[in-house]
């Protein structure tokens, strides 16, 4: 019956939001783990949650108008999926990249809501961003893309409405841009409307650090639970943005050696461990590729062609983009011996893909577990906001560590509770649907 129930409510996605491949995956894998939770509570059914859940509250899209430094006219689409404010107001990021459509931005809102629910934090579910592509823009470029988005988007907007933060293509310098937008329009010094600001002008300390460093702190508990740690381990990184980069970072701190990561040009292998200090020069700083990387570091490889889960590894993870770990893949990973996977980026693997490390019985943590300590910082950032206050390096990160450990333990219980220990998937999809759908009964139908 409960399984009737997901199966039609999936039926349904699918039909009344044709051609969004990717909206329809992320509501699959939900779906699918949630009906021993509607045989438990017969009352979530009645209530229609399910349904209610699949259907964002509201989906803003809109034009971008914007003038290129040739003076030519540009014109690009805004999106915002104000996904689920049932536990607090809107929360997810802004991506900007040439791939970004409709069903991108509502398969991350969807994630969203279930990840920032496991974070016990009162923040809803939201997303954004639009097709504009970053690279090779100049700054002045980005400023007036930024300006123009921000002129539709600070309608929408507001700290207890919805506040937006980085993902793809969105970091410290597109936040400052949009904020000073937000400002001027609005004549409010709000801070609290956007988080990922700069530390003189309203950020948090560790907020940059935080997605990356997150996913490491709960790939720790995964191994602590099973007897081991990352200490001596081989590892490999997708990406080479913030959550990759700061990934690494905690990694390295944590004893691993990380081996290889890419960009969207390939990936680079580098045997005896990757520079952080060079690829923090070349990616953060100069804003290059993986290939220039490679061409500064002696003894580093940049292949463009085969896959970079090829490379042996003992740990996994994948911080780039949706879909980029296949089924193939997966099983390369096992064959060589991989103990531990846990996605940085949303939805990084296939559902064939998480099928192979589920059977094998490794440790796998999904994204919205796995990556939630980015927006779980960005919760601190608006308390911090709230008060005026700003708090210490050290004191955020272990706040942030004590977060990661709680949502492992909550997971991990809520797997066991329904029959599937060790399932961080299901532990996870259980767990944060559990949170976000008691509030939406004790709210009422809306
Ligand atoms: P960045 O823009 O900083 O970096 C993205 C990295 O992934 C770059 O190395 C980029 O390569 C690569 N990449 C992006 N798209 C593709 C693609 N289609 N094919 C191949 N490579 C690609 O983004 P983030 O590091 O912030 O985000 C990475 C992932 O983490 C995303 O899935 C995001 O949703 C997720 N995430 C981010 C959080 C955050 O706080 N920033 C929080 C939680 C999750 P290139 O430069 O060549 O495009
Ligand atoms: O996917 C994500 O969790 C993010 N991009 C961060 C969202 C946020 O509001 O910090």
């Amino acid at each position: 019956m409960s399984e009737d129930k997901a199966t039609q409510v999936y039926d349904t996605v699918v039909a009344r939001n044709p051609g969004e491949t990717e909206f329809h995956q992320a509501t699959k894998e939900v779906l699918a783990c949630i009906p021993p939770v509607l045989a438990k509570h017969p009352e979530l059914a009645e209530h229609k949650v399910l349904e209610r859940l699949c259907e964002p509250e509201r989906q803003i899209i809109f034009r971008v108008p914007w003038t290129d430094d040739r003076g030519e006219i540009q014109i690009n689409r805004g999106f915002r999926v104000e996904f689920n404010s049932a536990l607090g107001p809107y929360k997810g990021g802004l991506r900007f990249h040439p791939s970004v459509n409709l069903g991108i931005v509502k398969f991350l809102g969807f994630e969203q809501t279930f990840k920032n629910a496991l974070t016990g934090m009162p923040i809803g579910g939201g997303k954004g961003g639009s097709d504009f592509d970053p690279k090779g823009r100049s700054d002045d470029e980005i400023m007036r893309f930024c300006q123009s988005f921000m002129t539709e988007l600070y309608r929408h907007i507001g700290e207890y409405t919805d506040v937006p933060a980085g993902d793809i293509g969105v970091g410290t310098r597109e936040i400052g841009y949009l904020f000073g937008q937000y400002k001027r329009i609005t004549n409010r010094y709000e801070s609290g409307v956007l988080t990922g600001k700069g530390l003189n002008w309203g950020g948090a300390l560790v907020r940059t650090e935080a997605t990356g460093y997150g996913a490491v702190f709960f790939t720790q508990e995964m191994l602590r639970a099973r007897g081991d740690s990352l200490d001596g381990k081989t590892c490999v990184v997708s990406g080479s943005g913030n959550v990759a980069i700061f990934a690494i970072e905690k990694i390295r701190q944590l004893g691993g050696t990380v081996v290889a990561c890419s960009d969207s040009g390939g990936f680079v292998h580098d045997p005896t461990g990757i520079d952080l200090d060079l690829l923090k020069q070349v990616k953060l700083v100069e804003r290059g590729r993986m290939a220039d990387y490679a061409a500064r570091k002696p003894g580093s490889v940049h292949s463009t062609t085969g896959r970079i889960w090829d490379i042996a590894c003992q740990v996994a993870l994948p911080c780039a983009t949706q879909n980029e770990l296949d089924g193939s893949d997966a099983k390369t990973l096992v064959d060589n011996g991989v103990v531990a996977v846990a996605e940085g980026a949303n939805m990084p693997s296939t559902p064939e893909a998480v099928e192979v490390f589920l059977q094998a019985g490794i440790a796998f943590g999904p994204g919205k577990a796995a990556n939630a300590g980015g927006v779980a910082t960005s919760a601190l950032e608006m308390q911090q906001n709230a008060s005026r206050d700003s708090w210490s390096f050290e004191h955020t990160e272990t706040r942030l560590g004590k977060i990661m450990a709680s949502i492992h333990d909550e997971c991990l219980a809520a797997a066991e509770e329904y029959g599937a220990p060790g399932n961080y998937v299901t532990g996870a999809n259980i767990s944060g649907f559990q949170r976000v759908s008691q509030a939406m009964v004790a709210l009422g139908l809306v």
